[in-house]
């Protein structure tokens, strides 16, 4: 969204990026991304709270790498500051310059490690794991580099065994490098522009453009652990389920690292502890009798149904027997596409729900319990049943309570903004399916997640199109032939080149707002002809997957001018009128745009952010909140399985 400004050019090479060290190409096979959990074999230790901070300010940002800051404490190398982790650095100080800072910043945390983890070597395995960080990271234990990263809104992670057990009792120092460039290629994409005009900028001016309507936080946003393992030990676990009337079949595969001669027991457990099926060896399948299936919250009185399945690993290493112990949830539920359903467990599935952010005042993208917690509860006050991680993958935290709640999730992955036609080479092409494997590797098991989105509001009707999102969306089925895969347009649906390769057709579209602002009365006739003209080009069902107006709270205004409450409200019930004659034929969805009010550059069409929140970026109701409320508790109790009908979202609250 952010305009280039006038007077600028697009710098060929950047200096700034010249640094980012280039990743090798995409490796065959990932190794396994498990969640950290405490077992009986593992243990963890969060890294969270104050690191020390310092924002290269250097003419060029490389003074960190010239001086090599992470060979000593980062304290001594320079002024630091204080950084909470997780969170966006950005409006954590009164300082302008690090609000909109783009290029290198250094974190750093010491801490000591418990004796039993350096001791067991080498039967321990120590690994240092990031939830997430923007963008590009690189990252040293005691001065040691242990790995690199490209891509914010994902985990990696790194075996540290050998650094910190070869000094026990020392304190061990990790240093981040982290840069929040963004490129042409990166995923997001975006570009920077030098302004060299010396009567309008002062030298070495830039600016950092992207296409896409969030602030562009940085930092490390998600939680930093230390978990061990024993040196041998189960890497990665994928389950998929089928389920006739009776009886659900969960098939599994397990890998193992760090030995050959191991044996492997499964136990699925039922919420009461009771094992209802076993099974051994690498790959199998269990068998469950009457299951209780995983349904979406309101689609039945016991939503997010999740089964214990543990894992249980021994290996001979050297002489010695270790044993690793894994427990993933496991929700039994099948998913497929008619050309005008979504069925979930063989029922149609309607997607009343939202689009959202990772945002909030202060902490930015930066994890937040309190603000998870409280919008779980907005939303199922909301009668809510969905939303999208618009526009990149939410952190696992968030990922688990979808799960445990049954709030069924579109998956979006970071590939917003994709706009300019250097964004759809090669080099573009192949980050875009490594992020791809990356999500998949780490959401694959989760019974929340319905579809993958490899996109929102890409140019899908530029010609490079067709070939990119063929490849993209080719690739995603190929990783998980078990859900359907879309991406989010706004294109024409006569022009669009991607559309031909999706499952489920997701549309935006903002009639009466960025097209005939302020005229409610065009909304039944051209939202129509949209679901109309899609219908009929590809006979696939539609989600309208955002429409939304902005609205700034308290201004009030009737009759309904934009940009107050009620003309927000006014707009939602003219979509909705279409929806309901709709939903009777193809249209499988509503999502609105957006839950909450967030954090955009800054721009003549933002106050502050984007408005089109129906709650506020406090998390307030305003005024649409309630129409939308209204609507899907509704909407739930016409489709609800349930003998009873729901007359209280209370019943729902776990
Ligand atoms: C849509 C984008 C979304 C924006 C929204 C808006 O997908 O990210 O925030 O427009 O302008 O086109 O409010």
């Amino acid at each position: 969204m952010a305009a280039a400004a006038p007077g600028g050019s697009v710098a060929g090479l950047c200096p700034l990026l010249l640094l980012l060290p280039l990743l090798p190409g995409r490796a065959a096979a990932l190794p396994g991304m498990l969640q950290p959990r405490d077992t009986p074999s593992r243990e963890r230790k969060e890294l969270g709270g104050l690191w020390s901070f310092r924002a290269d300010l250097s003419p060029g940002r490389d003074a960190g790498f010239a001086q090599r800051w992470y060979r000593q404490p980062l304290r001594q190398t320079g002024p630091v500051i204080d950084m909470p982790v997780p969170a966006s650095f950005n409006d954590m100080t009164q300082d302008p310059s690090l609000e909109n800072y783009i290029g290198w910043v250094w974190y750093e945390k010491e801490v000591l490690l418990p004796a039993r983890w350096l001791q067991d070597s080498p039967s321990t395995r120590v690994v240092l794991r990031f939830g997430s960080a923007h963008y590009y990271s690189i990252v040293w234990v005691n001065g040691v580099q242990v790995v690199e990263h490209e891509g914010g809104h994902l985990p990696f992670e790194a075996d540290i065994s050998s650094i910190v057990q070869g000094s026990p009792g020392t304190l061990c120092r990790v240093t981040v490098a982290l840069n929040n460039t963004l490129t042409p290629h990166t995923l997001p994409p975006g570009s920077i522009q030098y302004m060299t005009d010396k009567t309008r900028y002062p030298k070495n001016y830039f600016v950092q453009n992207t296409r896409f309507d969030f602030f562009n936080y940085a930092g490390i946003h998600r939680p930093v652990v230390l978990y061990t393992t024993p040196s041998a030990y189960i890497d990665d676990i994928t389950v998929t389920t089928t389920s006739s009337e009776h009886v659900a079949m969960v098939q599994y595969q397990v890998s193992v690292v760090g030995s050959t001669a191991y044996s492997l027991s499964l136990s699925l457990r039922d919420q009461e502890g009771k094992v209802v099926a076993t099974g051994d060896g690498p790959e199998g399948e269990l068998k469950v009798l009457n299951p209780n299936l995983w349904w979406p919250y309101l689609m039945h009185e016991n939503p997010g149904y999740l089964y214990s399945l543990e894992v249980k690993m021994q290996a001979q290493v050297e002489g010695a027997l270790l044993e690793d112990v894994y427990t993933l949830p496991v929700g039994i539920r099948t998913v497929h596409v008619t050309s005008t359903q979504f069925l979930i467990n063989g029922r149609p599935f309607y997607f009343h729900g939202v689009n959202k952010h990772e945002d909030s005042d202060i902490r930015g993208k930066g994890l937040d319990w309190a603000l998870i917690m409280k919008d779980f509860n907005l939303l199922r006050w909301l009668g809510a049943n969905s939303f999208r991680t618009s526009h990149y993958p939410y952190a696992e935290e968030i990922m688990d309570l979808c799960d445990a709640y049954g709030i069924v999730v579109i998956d979006e992955c970071p590939g917003v903004g994709i706009k300019l036609p250097e964004s759809f080479g090669n080099k573009s092409l192949q980050h875009h399916l490594a992020v791809m494997e990356e999500l998949i590797r780490r959401d694959k098991n989760r019974p929340s997640v319905v579809m993958w989105s490899v996109a929102n509001e890409p140019a899908s009707e530029l010609p490079p199109a067709g070939f990119y999102f063929k490849t993209v969306i080719a690739h995603t089925k190929a990783l998980d032939p078990s859900r359907p895969v879309t991406f989010v347009t706004e294109a024409n649906y006569a022009l669009d080149r991607g559309a031909p390769y999706v499952d489920v057709i997701c549309v935006n579209s903002y009639f009466s707002w960025y097209h005939d602002p302020g005229h409610l009365e065009v909304i039944p006739l051209q939202l129509t002809a949209q679901f109309e003209n899609w219908y009929k080009t590809y006979q696939k069902p539609i989600i309208q997957s955002e429409y939304g107006a902005d609205s700034v709270p308290g201004l009030h205004s009737d009759p309904p001018l934009m940009f107050s409450e009620e003309y927000q409200k006014a707009m939602l019930k003219e979509y909705h009128a279409v929806f309901d004659k709709k939903r009777k034929e193809y249209v499988i969805g509503e999502l609105i745009w957006n839950f909450a009010d967030f954090m955009t550059n800054q721009g003549t069409t933002r106050v502050l952010g984007n408005k089109k929140g129906i709650f506020t970026r406090q998390r307030q109701p305003k005024a649409a909140a309630f129409v939308l409320r209204e609507r899907y508790w509704k909407i739930a109790n016409e489709s609800s399985c349930l003998p009873p009908v729901i007359t209280s979202h209370a019943l729902f609250l776990k």
